[in-house]
């Protein structure tokens, strides 16, 4: 809804990544000045729709939306974000069909580096309900040791220098330096940042941290594509589940 430009890359290549997995999509562009009502119709009139199995509302939404009324109004069962207290909830307790895409991602480039969450110490910056809280949750399943910090935090360094595992999604710039990294850490940049020049940047300062990393995602082509893998994912498992 309304025209962030950010949104309208990402949910290109949505629709671009359906295409190659042979997933039918449709796109509903709706202007940002289209009422909560109408919006709320329009998820009715999908959650209804025996040809869809998996439903998003691409975040943010302007203003005058309720967030939390737009995701509460999404048949659980095609909330393929898992942004539905009774996906989060089926989180908490570790018995769930849909994994929130951003934290499942991370845990995929984890797992397929070949790296053991078990015992580990995971720090994670940051504290949203679309990443931070989830990604604790990924975390702890795997029997990781899972301290989330944020904005409020005392002394951050000293937190994200002992991670062995460290999760920077915060949305600021560069946040996460070197010398904040304890050394041979697996840094995870989750922060996807437009700077005035148009170019991306994540959380963490990538030319300091590569030095004392010993596994590093960038920004772009990070954590970003692996979010939309996690989409079809989910979209696969909906279409099996809603038959
Ligand atoms: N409902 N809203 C809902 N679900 C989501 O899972 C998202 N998110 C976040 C924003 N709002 C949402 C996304 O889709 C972030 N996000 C997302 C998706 C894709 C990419 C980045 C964020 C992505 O494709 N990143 C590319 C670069 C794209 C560019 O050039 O800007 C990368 O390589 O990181």
């Amino acid at each position: 809804m309304g025209d962030d430009p950010a949104s309208r890359v990402y949910v290109n290549n949505k629709k671009k990544a359906c295409a190659e997995c042979g997933i039918y999509s449709e796109e509903y562009a709706l202007p940002g000045e289209t009422s909560q009502e109408e919006l709320l119709r329009l998820i009715d009139t999908l959650n209804k729709k025996p040809e869809i199995s998996g439903i998003l509302v691409q975040l943010p939404v302007p203003k005058h939306i309720d967030e939390k009324t737009i995701i509460n109004a999404i048949d659980p069962k095609k909330d393929v974000d898992a942004f539905h207290p009774v996906n989060v909830g089926k989180i908490m307790v570790g018995d769930y069909d849909f994994v929130p895409c951003t934290p499942a991602g991370v845990m995929e480039l984890i797992k397929e580096s070949g790296i053991d969450v078990a015992g580990k110490e995971c720090v994670i910056v940051g504290r949203s309900n679309i990443v931070g809280k989830p990604q604790a949750m990924l975390l702890l399943h795997q029997n990781g040791t899972v301290t989330v910090c944020h904005s409020k935090t005392q002394n951050l360094k000293e937190h994200t220098r002992r991670a062995d595992i460290l999760v920077a999604a915060v949305g600021i710039p560069n946040f996460i330096t070197g010398d904040m990294i304890k050394p041979g850490a697996v840094v995870i940049d989750v922060g996807i940042n437009r700077l005035e020049n148009k170019k991306l940047c994540g959380d963490v300062e990538f030319e300091s941290a590569k030095e004392v990393a010993s596994a590093i995602t960038p920004v772009p082509g990070g954590v970003g594509p692996m979010t939309i893998a996690m989409l079809m994912k989910n979209t696969l498992k909906a279409a099996v589940i809603n038959g």
